[in-house]
């Protein structure tokens, strides 16, 4: 699973522009595996005594925000440093999705809701190779949190 250089530069030249919108996209990003996955937000502690709606919660704005710029993170600094993530980081990523019960077909829900993010907070960047480029450096990052978990 390469991580080319064009993908490299697609993904570097987007994160300049997503990344000052991380808190909206972040929040849209979880909104979206939400939609998809209802169930997921009982894996959010904050979320069950909540009474005001899910989009404005700020807990999980917050919460979305540090997940989406550190997804954004892994992504432009994959090739540079050939892994996703240093290691102290994805020990503890693997014990969180490991302690939830995280499987694979979940972070096929979390892919598309981030491709289809990503999509639409690119404007004119977006293309299908940039799509595709976003695809594979996540793949990275999901293949090093399974090697933790398994
Ligand atoms: C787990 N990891 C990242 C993002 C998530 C969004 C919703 C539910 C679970 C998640």
């Amino acid at each position: 699973m390469e991580f080319t250089e064009e993908q490299e530069a697609l993904v570097v030249n987007s994160w300049d522009v997503l990344k000052n919108n991380s808190a909206d996209l972040g929040l849209k990003f979880f909104l979206k595996i939400f939609s998809a996955a209802p169930a997921a937000t009982a894996l959010f502690s904050y979320l069950k005594d909540s009474k005001v709606p899910l989009d404005q919660n700020p807990k999980l704005k917050t919460h979305a925000t540090i997940v989406f710029v550190m997804i954004g993170e892994s992504a432009i600094q994959l090739r540079k440093t050939g892994k996703a993530m240093d290691e102290s980081d994805l020990k503890h990523l693997g014990a969180v999705h490991f302690k939830f019960g995280v499987l694979h077909e979940h972070f096929q829900v979390a892919k598309k809701a981030l491709l289809e993010t990503i999509k639409e907070g690119g404007g004119e960047l977006w293309s299908p190779a940039l799509s595709n480029a976003w695809g594979v450096a996540y793949d990275h990052l999901v293949a090093s949190i399974e090697s933790q978990i398994k």
